[in-house]
């Protein structure tokens, strides 16, 4: 049980960790800035990791909501038990009690936000894609090198390599049980803007998002392939817009697909894109493709990769996201093809489990693992695998995939 707490909180630059005189746990106060679907998401994450994570590497604290709407910090605070509520982000930089910055806003914030988080001494985790342009990614991947002398973390939400499923596969890859990978399909297929009546949110807005599918889902199936198969070192692809006008959104939360519009709402043009299909040559001389898209009926959260070496294969789908295919060359001729696996107890992040395979998780448990990786970066001092520059380098492809869209031509991921 938690009582005393003694450690001395420290101001400016340095991290502060209330530590327990009984147990030792420590106490990490988080403040999240943007409330809406995916700030839900993290909390659900912090308040359930040590539940599932026992000993957890440290405690999570609600300390602070931060949401520009005021109904929603305040609606926010009580719903999630938030000790404090506020209006103004940099009141949560400057808050000396505050160690952790979880940043959930739109794209275009990213930077400043995160920037000054960093600077501040917080350790941050910020939400994908790291920036909505390059130069701030490359900003903020400089910034976080530079905390990270002063032992700050930085993490980019990219949660889904911590599937079970999906770290199943790299240990795979990594103890060689399907040879060399000659090539890694990947597919992200959503559906919920395929309706043209569906909101003209901040994902459609270049000025905000940046790009349309290919920072907002793209990106996390480039951040797989990368996980699985190695730095991505050219690619050639398009990017294509079917809907070029949607409804105006009331209101400032994004509610996807689930907002009911008005019949006779003002229409604005997109001008971000709503597919994008590309090839990609890795580092390693492997080949594949990544095709991506938030339009296609009956898709919803469609995240797939095929992954065929010279051993055997894997395939995976994040709608059934408990099981791992795999089929192995070296099976005898009359037995050889695809087993599923169900991840369990004994699967990566097993602890998130429950006790029988097939009893499955979902992304509340992904949220938790997503937030057990980053409280022990946070707790041990050291990057975690998704940091700012791996972030960097995801931006970096998508930037590559645009210039091909325009040019039409292979072209080089800047390194
Ligand atoms: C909308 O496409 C969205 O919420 C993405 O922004 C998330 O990154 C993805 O995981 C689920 O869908």
């Amino acid at each position: 049980m938690i009582t005393k707490q003694t450690a001395v909180r420290q101001t400016g630059s340095e991290p502060a960790l209330i530590e327990n005189e009984e147990n030792k746990m420590k106490k990490l106060n988080i403040a999240l800035i943007g409330a809406g679907f995916m700030g839900k998401a993290h909390v659900i994450g912090y308040s359930n990791m040590p539940k599932l994570f026992w000993p957890a590497p440290a405690m999570p604290v609600l300390k602070t909501v931060c949401d520009i709407v005021p109904e929603i910090a305040e609606d926010a605070k009580e719903r999630y038990g938030f000790e404090k509520c506020c209006t103004d982000w940099q009141d949560v930089v400057n808050d000396p009690e505050i160690d952790v910055v979880s940043i959930c806003t739109p794209n275009n914030s990213h930077a400043e936000i995160a920037i000054a988080a960093l600077k501040a001494g917080k350790h941050v985790l910020c939400e994908k894609p790291i920036a909505s342009t390059l130069e701030d990614a490359k900003a903020m991947a400089e910034a976080a090198a530079e905390a990270e002398k002063k032992g700050i973390i930085s993490m980019n939400a990219y949660q889904y390599r911590r599937v079970p499923a999906i770290d199943l596969a790299k240990r795979f890859i990594d103890e060689g049980m399907i040879g060399d990978i000659l090539n890694i399909r990947c597919t992200y297929l959503q559906s919920w803007s395929a309706d043209p009546n569906s909101p003209l949110s901040w994902r459609f807005q270049k000025s905000i998002a940046g790009a349309g599918t290919l920072g907002d889902i793209a990106s996390h199936v480039i951040d797989i392939a990368q996980y699985l198969g190695g730095d991505i070192d050219q690619v050639v692809g398009m990017m294509h817009t079917y809907i070029k006008e949607r409804p105006v959104q009331e209101g400032g939360v994004d509610l996807l697909g689930t907002v009911k519009i008005k019949e006779n709402a003002v229409k604005k043009p997109v001008d971000t894109d709503d597919e994008d299909s590309f090839l990609v040559r890795f580092k390693s001389g492997a080949v594949g493709s990544i095709e991506a898209t938030r339009n296609a009926w009956g898709r919803n959260n469609f995240i797939t990769f095929e992954v065929h070496g010279t051993l055997g294969s894997l395939t995976f789908n994040y709608e059934r996201l408990n099981e791992l295919n795999v089929c192995l060359a070296n099976d005898p001729d009359d037995r050889r093809g695809f087993k599923t696996i169900y991840t369990g107890p004994a699967s990566p992040h097993g602890d998130v489990t429950w006790n029988i395979p097939g009893m499955n998780i979902g992304y509340g448990e992904l949220k938790a693992i997503e937030m057990y990786e980053f409280i022990k970066a946070v707790a041990e001092g050291y990057q975690p695998s998704t940091n700012f520059q791996v972030g960097y380098r995801v931006e970096r492809v998508c930037d590559a995939v645009k210039e091909s869209a325009e040019k039409g031509a292979w072209v080089k991921v800047a390194d």
